[in-house]
């Protein structure tokens, strides 16, 4: 396993539409297994694979606490969201492709999602609370959509500016 490189803000990569898995070879494994290894040493508690560079439809996700529990690695190839609730919720997000930057974003509370397990079988989840937050952000990816792009303009443009800007000082 290998940890890959996170690619941040403003890489034009990150609005690709990822390309649905088609067959779980040796190669998607391979980057399922790097996915979570870049994934834990972040940390994080989910990955797409475009943040590695990789414009494939393939999630990993592990909301286990770190220290106090066992690891729990998820792995979602092709995810769609099948249902989602009238009700919304506010969760405090981040992402490591924008590191330290926080902000709410509302969503959907509760989401049925249908997806390719990592044993090539058709599986269909129903998430809320965190999990149904997380794999909307996931799916956001796949889709070249970032969580800054569902809050306000003004907020969105400074972190654009932000950032742009450091990587211009980081060549
Ligand atoms: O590590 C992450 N934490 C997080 C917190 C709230 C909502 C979504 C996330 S996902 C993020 C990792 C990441 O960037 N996944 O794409
Ligand atoms: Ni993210």
């Amino acid at each position: 396993m290998t940890i890959r490189p996170i690619v941040l803000l403003p890489d034009p990569r990150l609005r690709l539409v990822s390309e649905p898995v088609t067959t779980i070879d040796a190669e998607i494994r391979t980057l399922v297994d790097d996915m979570l290894e870049t994934m834990y040493d972040a940390p994080g508690i989910g990955l797409a694979a475009i943040q590695i560079g990789v414009p494939k439809r393939v999630v990993v996700i592990d909301l286990a606490k770190k220290e106090e529990e066992e690891p729990a690695p998820m792995v979602f190839l092709n995810p769609e969201v099948v249902w989602k609730s009238d009700e919304l919720a506010t969760y405090e997000e981040g992402c490591l492709s924008i590191p330290d930057y926080f902000n709410e974003v509302e969503r959907p509370a509760k989401v049925r999602v249908r997806y390719i397990d990592r044993d090539g079988k058709e599986q269909e989840i129903d998430a809320d609370g965190l999990l149904a937050t997380c794999l909307q952000h996931e799916i956001d990816h796949l889709n070249g959509a970032l969580f800054i792009d569902h809050i306000s303009k003004l907020k969105r443009d400074r972190v654009m500016k932000k950032f742009t800007k450091a990587a211009r000082l980081a060549v």
